[in-house]
């Protein structure tokens, strides 16, 4: 059998990236491999999604039960446990519980790191058999090793993330992290049951040609971001005709895609959302993590994403991300720079 060794794994990755730094301890490696562990499973249960009516009238029911929708309280089980058994992770947040939890076991106490997550987006396409993701950030926690974690840890700003990253369970499944040195994709090769570098180094385009906006919002949306919508339907044929609008309304899928070909997704405020829909610490700031290490924007509309102090777990903000020409583009009349 012929090994092709150009391929490597999540775990011979982020062991060679160690490599380069004589100092580290391995605790981001491990929490990565914990993280893709979950994936995993998650993974085999999505897969199994449609089953789960045919499955339960044979008495075979999965572990999520009887409601597909189950599927983002087993995810985020799932993430917890490998966590909080791992080495690395002293507690989480997550969109499924209110608070956060400090695992506070002597292990966990002494771990570096704290992770904030959402198990499942866009959970709510599962039945229609629609991709959907798992969105991570990772935080050194900042009291004091030795003890539990408490809520300053938690509520950081996102450019204090050490890595961010997303699984997409599609049509094939992925897991993306980026940490200050790079985004790195990695593609579940179920023959071998790893994580595999597929999509080394990425770079989101400095311009794209697709836009993602739920439409069905734009009488809700304020004026500039209604100009800007029309701008993207109208650039004539002189600079390549008019963007191209692509929304699945999985967040993970519409922003996977749009960091690989180059794109803008936006979520505005509207008038029954006046503050957003989506959530800073495990949607928002993740995204807007990678994709300026990929060479993307994110703001609020105002401020960048990562810049913003959270004042809660559970915070919404309107959130644009993606290519920094196009995201330019959109400032000009966010600010009111391009007129009526
Ligand atoms: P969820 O956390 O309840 O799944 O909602 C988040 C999802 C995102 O995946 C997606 O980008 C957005 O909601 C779509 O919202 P809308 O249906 O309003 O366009
Ligand atoms: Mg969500």
């Amino acid at each position: 059998m012929i090994v092709n060794r150009q391929i490597r794994t999540l775990d011979e990755f982020t062991i060679q990236q160690l490599r380069d730094f004589p100092n580290a301890t391995g605790e981001l490696s491990s929490l990565l491999r914990d993280i893709g562990l979950a994936a995993k499973r998650v993974n085999v249960e999505v897969s199994k999604a449609g089953l789960v009516d045919i499955l339960g009238d044979a008495n075979l029911v999965n572990v999520q039960g009887e409601d597909v929708k189950k599927l983002d309280i087993y995810a985020n089980t799932q993430l917890m446990g490998v966590l909080k058994h791992g080495i690395s992770c002293a507690g989480i947040a997550s969109e499924e519980f209110d608070d956060f939890i400090a695992f506070n076991d002597p292990v966990s106490n002494q771990s570096k790191y704290v992770v904030l997550f959402d198990p499942l987006d866009g959970s709510s396409n599962i039945d229609a058999n629609v991709s959907i993701g798992t969105i991570f950030g990772v935080y050194r926690r900042v009291s004091e090793k030795g003890s539990p974690v408490t809520r300053e840890d938690f509520l950081q700003p996102g450019i204090r993330q050490v890595a961010a990253g997303y699984i997409v369970y599609g049509s094939s499944t992925m897991l993306v992290y980026a940490t200050r040195r790079g985004v790195n994709g990695f593609t579940l090769d179920p023959s071998i049951g790893e994580f595999s570098l597929s999509h080394p180094d990425i770079k989101c385009p400095p311009h794209g040609r697709i836009y993602s906006v739920n439409h069905g919002n734009f009488h809700r949306f304020e004026r500039g971001v209604q100009q800007y919508i029309d701008h993207c339907q109208r650039k004539d044929e002189t600079n390549g005709g008019p963007y191209t609008q692509r929304y699945i309304g999985s967040l993970v899928s519409d922003l996977h895609r749009n960091l690989i070909k180059g794109g803008i997704f936006l979520y505005p405020v509207t008038t029954d959302m006046p503050g957003g829909k989506l959530r800073l610490m495990y949607e928002c700031n993740p995204f807007a993590f990678i994709l300026e290490v990929a060479g993307g924007r994110a703001t609020d509309g105002k401020r960048r994403i990562l810049d913003i102090q959270p004042t809660g777990l559970h915070q919404r903000e309107p959130f644009f991300i993606g290519s920094r020409g196009m995201m330019d583009e959109l400032d000009s009349f966010l600010d009111g720079a391009v007129p009526a």
